[in-house]
């Protein structure tokens, strides 16, 4: 390779490179985010087990499950009751950025007595 034909290469990666960097640093709108998820035997398909937006975004969480159960988002502190063989709805704005584990609780568990096994999915609320 000529050295002149390499500082042609350089160049190029470098104009990549700040386009990339400019591309990165654009701010992406906030979105409309609906997730629907079909809770049956306090399980989930995999394809659902990561739940993923962006901060400022308005998540509306639509649940469905076989029995009556409690929704636990961590971290965001936020609670869905649902019916067996019912669905309900929360609707809520990503504020803060993180991975937040999704757990299923029994309606009416004592709190201390709820929090066994693992998440049932993580929502992760990604920056802009
Ligand atoms: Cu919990």
């Amino acid at each position: 390779m000529t050295s002149r034909r390499a500082l042609r290469l350089i160049a190029s990666c470098l104009v990549a490179g700040v386009l990339a960097a400019a591309a990165s640093t654009v701010p992406v709108a906030a979105e409309d985010r609906l997730l629907v998820l079909d809770i049956a035997r306090n399980s989930l398909a995999p394809a659902m087990r990561t739940l993923r937006v962006r901060k400022d975004d308005a998540v509306t969480l639509e649940v469905k499950a076989d029995r009556a159960l409690v929704l636990h988002i961590h971290g965001l502190n936020l609670e869905l009751v649902v019916g067996a063989g019912a669905s309900a709805r929360m609707s809520f704005t990503a504020r803060a950025t993180g991975r937040f584990p999704v757990e299923v609780h029994a309606v009416g568990a004592d709190r201390r007595a709820r929090h066994h096994g693992p998440p049932l999915a993580f929502l992760e609320v990604m920056p802009k």
